[in-house]
């Protein structure tokens, strides 16, 4: 009898716990999972006593769903995806729908949207974040793809979302791969934010000798301001948890760091569109620098650097650290926000950007009091052309500025790397910058290669060529743009 709202396959970790939320939220759902084993720990374990249907067979599932059947898939992002959609196509009927909530790549979404909508099958690609326990108390959910089936969706997916402000943490985004695009982004800021947390710590711990403890306290104290979010909030708690040895388990942990990709598709995609996305993309780097452990401590022996702590006062460099930090988050954000407005352009997507930080609001790993401002800005000014050019923010950078160098240069006195913090601030520098140094690039690549430049003294678009050595002809390059 079909009798679910909606179906979930994949019984992972985030699979799982959706489902629990959506059975909290009066929905009831079909589950499948590839191994059976975890379908019967599941329904044998937490899912009793809730309106959850185990299925062991595709054929099962589909048959257990309510018309227009709503298929979720929460399994492993790419080609899993591809080959589910395929055993399911011929068991649906025109008009259902395909839900992927992994963290698929923003074409594979745009593809799979249109290759349903051309067989009859509607398609929904959502970023899905919050981790284990976003899936299970409201995670932040974001929906593209095909928005003639967000109506059928939309009364379980702002249900079970985070609310903030009293809104739920998930609306449309926009056609194909808009969903995973934003997703996509939020983890890029994300990798941004813990890199610039992690510079924080590092320029206490080793450039001022404090203790776990004393950057616990910091920590703690900071998420009481400006800074108060998700991820100081865990810094702060990482910092006071012990080993089985009584001693911080943070100084056990190897220095060398993973990553699932979803940043560095923020960087790759920031370089096609050409938006400087610099800090996000040296968080990336800087993973990958982290990962050359055995090189590092190589290297390391070569050119020892000095381990001395800093005699300098404390709580003047507390404060610049923790002003630098503010400010380049700014900048992560900003930065962010311009990749998004440029593929909004490049894909015609009609992104509603307060909107979008009131989705990253609440539920995802990204949650702060900051996004608040950042809705404000964008809902006041819908079509703001940067948030550098909000008033708040304005003042923000401008009150931070002088600490924001001071805490660089405390970084670069002690040897401590901060490419996110330092990365942020060059590209303020640049941004605010009326002359950069472009003229003398423009010139280097007419002298060797004829590429043109335009003249101060003429009107834009118009282009010279100079035989810089006497050798060369007046003919210009026209195929060599960079
Ligand atoms: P995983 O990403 O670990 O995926 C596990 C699921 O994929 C299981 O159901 C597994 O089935 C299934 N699967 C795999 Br792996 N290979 C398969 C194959 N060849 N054929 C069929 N099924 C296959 O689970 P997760 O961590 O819950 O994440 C689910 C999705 O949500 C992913 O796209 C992930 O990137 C995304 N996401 C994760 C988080 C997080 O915090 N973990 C947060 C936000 C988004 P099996 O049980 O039979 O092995």
């Amino acid at each position: 009898m079909s009798q679910a709202d909606i179906g979930l396959i994949g019984l992972a970790v985030m699979g799982q716990n959706l489902v629990l939320n959506m059975a909290d939220h009066g929905f009831s759902v079909s589950v499948f999972n590839r191994s059976p084993e975890k379908t019967r720990d599941f329904l044998s374990g937490e899912a009793v006593n809730k309106s959850i249907i185990g299925t062991y067979s595709l054929a099962e599932f589909v048959g257990s769903l309510k018309a227009p059947r709503k298929v979720m898939l929460m399994v492993k992002a790419g080609e899993v995806v591809d080959a589910f959609i395929e055993q399911l196509l011929p068991l649906l009927d025109k008009g259902d729908i395909i839900i992927d909530g992994g963290n698929s790549l923003y074409t594979d979404s745009t593809r799979r949207t249109q290759e349903l909508a051309e067989k009859g099958f509607l398609f929904i690609g959502t970023g899905v974040s919050g981790g284990e326990e976003g899936a299970r108390n409201g995670p932040s959910i974001m929906p593209g793809g095909n928005q003639q089936a967000w109506s059928a969706v939309k009364p379980i997916f702002q249900a079970i979302s985070a609310k903030a402000d009293q809104q739920p943490c998930c609306d449309w985004v926009g056609d194909g791969g808009a969903g995973h695009y934003v997703k996509m982004v939020h983890n890029g800021i994300e990798y941004g934010d813990m890199q610039l947390i992690s510079e924080a710590y590092q320029l206490m711990r080793e450039g001022l000798g404090m203790s776990a403890e004393e950057c616990h306290e910091t920590f703690a104290q900071w998420n009481q301001g400006v800074l108060d979010s998700y991820l100081i909030e865990i810094t702060a708690d990482i910092l006071t948890f012990k080993d089985t040895d009584g001693n911080p388990l943070i100084d056990k942990i190897l220095d060398a760091a993973g990553q699932k990709g979803t940043g560095k598709w923020t960087g790759i995609s920031s370089l096609e569109m050409g938006v400087p996305l610099t800090l996000i993309t040296e968080s990336v780097y800087a993973r990958c620098l982290s990962a050359l452990k055995d090189e590092r401590v190589t290297a390391s022996k070569i050119y020892p650097r000095a381990s001395q702590p800093s005699d300098a006062n404390r709580t003047e460099v507390l404060q610049a650290i923790h002003d630098a930090l503010y400010a380049s988050k700014i900048i992560s954000y900003t930065q962010g926000y311009m990749l998004m407005k440029e593929a909004a352009k490049e894909f015609g997507w009609d992104l509603n950007y307060g909107g979008i930080a009131l989705m990253w609001r609440g539920g995802c790993i990204i949650r702060s009091t900051f996004l608040g401002e950042i809705k404000r800005a964008y809902d006041e000014a819908p079509e703001l052309q940067n948030l550098l050019q909000d008033n708040f923010f304005e003042q923000a950078i401008k009150t931070s500025e002088a600490n924001w160098r001071k805490a660089i240069i405390f970084g670069i006195q002690q040897s401590i790397p901060t490419p996110a913090l330092s990365s942020a601030l060059a590209f303020f520098d640049g941004y605010r910058s009326e002359k950069v140094s472009a003229n003398m690039l423009q010139a280097q690549r007419d002298y060797f290669g004829a590429h043109t430049y335009e003249r101060i003294d003429a009107p834009r678009g118009e282009r010279f060529h100079t035989d810089w050595i006497q050798s060369g002809g007046k003919i210009s390059s026209t195929s060599y743009e960079v």
